[in-house]
């Protein structure tokens, strides 16, 4: 039994979790993100009420679906998948950027297992698939033109079809295109996948157009406003049980001083849309949002606890690890020491674009994940990842542990500790800093006791390294997160912490998420 709330919670997937697309199948959503340079690829994600997502598996989870070649560097590889559902099979499609081509594989069970891929080389990225009154498919693509194709042979049967570009913004991409009514609409982005973001949207009552503009363009965008959630984009419609229709989109939660940093990378979040003369119309994106009564979130169970453990006693590793490009079968290990997540050295590093590490998103601007890990003879840790480039690392080698911050060309040990040999617990938590009300100044903070050392006002956050010792919790160094943000790293992921190791071999007992309420800190 479900409590009816009016209001629900965005994001409503946390953490980098990009580009959303999303299908029904009778009471069931499928939702589907970009994974960029890890494997396994595209998470897919269920839910009965759009606001309440659990994940049920990654799509591309074999090497033969996703292959990232040791060139793949940080926010290559895949980008926007769409899914949808037709002809009793779920279909997704996505673009390998790395290999530069369009791919599309099928299920029917959305969990999987998902086919090997039918390849398609056409410019462009997010492809979308949709199905016309004769049965053809079509794959819309950004720019925006679209291609008849024959999805399971991977042929052009026709195109490039001129669709409409948007209202002139940069970058038109993320198109999909709907049958509604006797319409087909066109959803389109464009201005680019950061604050001038925007959604609009044409229609024709032919596939092939000419498309005729809403009146109202953009009909989503939070350009150039003080919104709390920025860059609102790249959106998916999907029409609910009861009739009721709503999008998910990408959108950003920036924190700190002028200008704003967000770590989180892009999230996904939900608002209901409402038809007005035959355009969709959405309000604002707020972190708390109504909707409408009788509506699907509306019977929302509660929301997100904000832990996470995983005590690797399991068979298999759940869905939502990731690993960077390539998860090889002789580099872990669940069974060589039970209950423990064995990893093997491969050679790489941190800095390089395979080293072995399994890691989870950071979900909450403010948490704390810890691990029990036993180095053996090796060098193991545990690490708070953007990229190759923009890491900080609490590391254990040669009795040890230390903390390495990795930001652009440089590198530096903030502070080191030995230890016993044998597990050792290493903990990175994360404390945030919004932005300051305007009565307060940036001296005041410097000089406002219990300001964190070393940590300047214009900090989104502080990222502070702790190990457990036999004389109690040391904290090693606490450091500036915006170093680990997407305005200082670019790219189109967000923060993972990552169990790694990067010689010999190391063995992890647990794993232990949980957000941190400021009332915790
Ligand atoms: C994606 C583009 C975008 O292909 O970001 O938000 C790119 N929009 O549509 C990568 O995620």
């Amino acid at each position: 039994m479900t409590t009816p709330s009016a209001t629900f919670r965005n994001p409503v997937v946390s953490g980098f979790h990009p580009d959303p697309s999303v299908c029904r199948v009778g009471d069931d959503y499928y939702l589907v993100c970009s994974s960029f340079e890890y494997f396994p690829g595209v998470p897919i994600l269920h839910s009965r009420d759009l606001v309440n997502w659990r994940q049920i598996g990654n799509v591309l989870d074999r090497p033969g679906q996703l292959e990232l070649p040791p060139d793949t560097h940080a926010s290559l590889g895949i980008w926007a998948p769409t899914i949808r559902h037709h002809d009793g099979r779920f279909w997704m499609v996505t673009t390998n950027v790395t290999l530069g081509r369009h791919l599309i594989v099928t299920a029917t069970d959305p969990a999987g297992p998902w086919s090997d891929p039918v390849y398609f080389d056409l410019p462009n990225v997010d492809p979308s698939l949709t199905w016309d009154d004769n049965g053809d498919c079509w794959m819309t693509l950004s720019g925006v033109a679209s291609y008849r194709i024959d999805p399971e042979a991977g042929t052009v049967l026709e195109g490039p079809v001129p669709m409409w570009s948007g209202t002139g913004g940069q970058y038109p991409e993320a198109p999909h295109l709907y049958r509604i009514g006797d319409w087909w609409y066109l959803l389109v982005s464009e201005g680019g996948t950061h604050t001038g973001h925007a959604v609009s949207i044409a229609r024709s009552r032919n596939i092939r157009g000419p498309f005729e503009p809403g009146p109202v363009n953009p009909f989503l965008t939070h350009r150039s406003t003080d919104r709390r959630v920025q860059a609102t984009g790249h959106a998916d419609l999907v029409q609910a049980g009861d009739g009721s229709w709503w999008m998910v989109l990408l959108g950003i939660r920036a924190k700190g001083q002028w200008p704003p940093y967000h770590v989180l990378g892009r999230e996904t979040f939900l608002v209901p849309v409402r038809w007005v003369d035959g355009w969709p119309v959405v309000d604002p994106v707020e972190e708390v949002t109504a909707a409408p009564a009788g509506s699907p979130p509306s019977h929302a169970a509660a929301a997100d606890p904000g832990a996470r453990r995983d005590d690797f006693d399991g068979a298999e590793l759940a869905p939502g690890w990731i690993s960077l490009r390539h998860r090889r079968q002789e580099s872990w290990s669940l069974t060589a020491r039970p209950g423990w997540l064995t990893l093997h050295a491969d050679g790489t590093t941190l800095d390089r674009t395979g080293a072995t590490m399994v890691a989870h998103r950071q979900l909450h601007h403010d948490c704390r994940a810890a691990v029990r890990v036993d180095p053996g003879s090796g060098r193991a840790g545990l690490t708070l990842r953007m990229d190759e480039a923009h890491h900080y690392d609490l590391e254990i080698s040669d009795g040890c542990v230390r903390v390495i911050g990795r930001v652009g060309p440089f590198r530096q040990v903030f502070g080191e500790v030995p230890v016993p040999a044998g597990p050792v617990t290493l903990t990175i938590a994360t404390r945030t800093h919004d932005l300051l009300p305007p009565t307060v100044t940036a001296a005041d903070q410097v000089t406002a006791p219990g300001a964190p050392f070393g940590v300047r006002p214009s900090a989104c956050d502080t990222v502070s390294f702790e190990v457990a010792t036999e004389q109690g919790p040391v904290v090693l160094a606490e450091l500036d997160g915006r170093y680990l943000s997407t305005e200082v790293a670019a790219g189109f992921t967000g923060r993972v912490f990552g169990l790694y190791v990067t010689a010999g071999s190391a063995a992890f007992d647990w794993f232990d998420y949980r957000s941190t309420p400021v009332s915790e800190q």
